[in-house]
């Protein structure tokens, strides 16, 4: 039986609401891989249903070195736990990928620096890093390189998050545009194995972004979240408490007891608005689903507190972005819906 060469879904001719098909028998591509690559067009959502374990341990059973890709604007969503146990005995390459997505003025060094800190406390080992973008090409030719030598007559596998751009990255290491990618998490349905320059790759689904705010909105609000060019961060220097909100998706409080920064790090089609505390709650109330848009497909939300210390922190929302506070902040206050992880940590940059 053939495959879709854009998602590796095993081609049908039967069922038009599932996955793999095609109206034309000896098709290449099924019909959801063809509307996504042609019209952005998501005929079948596949956010939920790819199940992680299966993923992981189908990778587990191969006789691969891995290619593990994470997001570096997602960073903490590219974290998967269970990964050492499952796989932390295999070669790994590391690709943190969409360094585009970051100022170009930040040095290479300070975000590796930052990412071996992070899979230090994650306790993930690997072999190399390689800092890329799968768009602008940084990166690759190295990376196929590292990869050349990784490879030593096995397949390499290629694993990470839904939507981490693991197979935009394949098509650059490609040098075509063979596998489908989009901005909808669940592209990649099953492994598909293509050959690159004489090395076997397998693309694989990508495991689940269950805590993430892309699963919290609607599949039309991805375009807004999600940064599609460098970002430019928003500073505000600032002398009394404040409130944040990222459109009605995020709230963030914040104490501050003398002077402070607030720098925020995510897509510029978001609509941000500060307002002073007191009026925060009164502004949220009233301008929810109005001015403050997107709003998430939940009325549930969550709200953590965090005492900072001296250290210049970062406050995570996974799948939204962040921001970096530093000065006399020192207690935040961040509302999300439920179920979204937030992560408080050294700042990245
Ligand atoms: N700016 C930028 N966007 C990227 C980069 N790599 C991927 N993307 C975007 O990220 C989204 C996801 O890319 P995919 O390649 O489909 O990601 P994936 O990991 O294969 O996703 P699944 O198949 O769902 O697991 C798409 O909108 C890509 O255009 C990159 O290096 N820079
Ligand atoms: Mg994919």
């Amino acid at each position: 039986m053939s495959t879709c060469r854009g998602c590796g879904a095993i081609l049908q001719t039967t069922n038009p609401n599932a996955a793999g098909y095609t109206p034309k028998e000896g098709s290449a591509y099924c019909k959801r891989c063809f509307r996504l690559i042609h019209y952005d067009d998501l005929t079948v959502s596949m956010k939920t249903g790819i199940d992680p374990d299966q993923v992981l341990d189908g990778i587990a059973q191969l006789n691969a070195a891995v290619l593990y890709v994470t997001d570096l604007f997602d960073f903490e969503s590219g974290m998967i736990p269970g990964l050492s146990r499952k796989i932390g005995d295999r070669d790994i390459i590391l690709a943190c990928t969409k360094r585009d997505l970051l100022p170009e003025t930040v040095s290479h060094d300070k975000i590796a620096r930052f990412v071996f800190g992070r899979l230090k406390e994650y306790g993930i080992h690997v072999k190399a890093l390689h800092l890329v973008s799968g768009t602008s090409k940084e990166g690759v030719d190295e990376l196929r390189e590292a990869l050349h030598e990784l490879a030593k007559e096995r397949p390499i596998v290629v694993m990470g998050r839904a939507n981490s751009g693991k197979s935009t990255l394949l098509n650059a290491l490609a040098n075509q545009a063979v596998l489908t990618s989009s901005r909808y998490p669940g592209t990649t349905l099953e492994f598909n194995e293509l050959e690159i320059d004489g090395l076997k790759f397998v693309d694989t689904p990508g495991i689940e972004v269950q805590h993430s705010m892309i699963m919290k909105v609607a599949e039309r609000e991805l375009k807004t979240i999600l940064p599609s060019s460098t970002i430019k961060p928003t500073v505000f220097q600032i002398h009394e408490d404040q409130s944040y909100a990222v459109g009605g998706l995020t709230r963030v409080d914040v104490r501050c007891e003398g002077k402070g920064t607030v720098t925020w790090y995510i897509s510029d089609r978001l609509y941000l608005h500060r307002s002073k505390a007191e009026t925060a709650d009164d502004l949220w109330k009233k301008q929810y689903g109005k001015l403050l848009v997107p709003v998430p497909e939940t009325n549930r939300t969550i709200t953590r507190t965090y005492k900072r210390n001296e250290e210049k922190t970062d406050v995570v929302v996974d799948g939204l972005g962040w921001c970096c506070l530093s000065g006399d902040i020192t207690t935040i206050r961040v509302t999300t819906p439920e179920d979204v992880n937030v992560t408080f940590r050294k700042a990245m940059l």
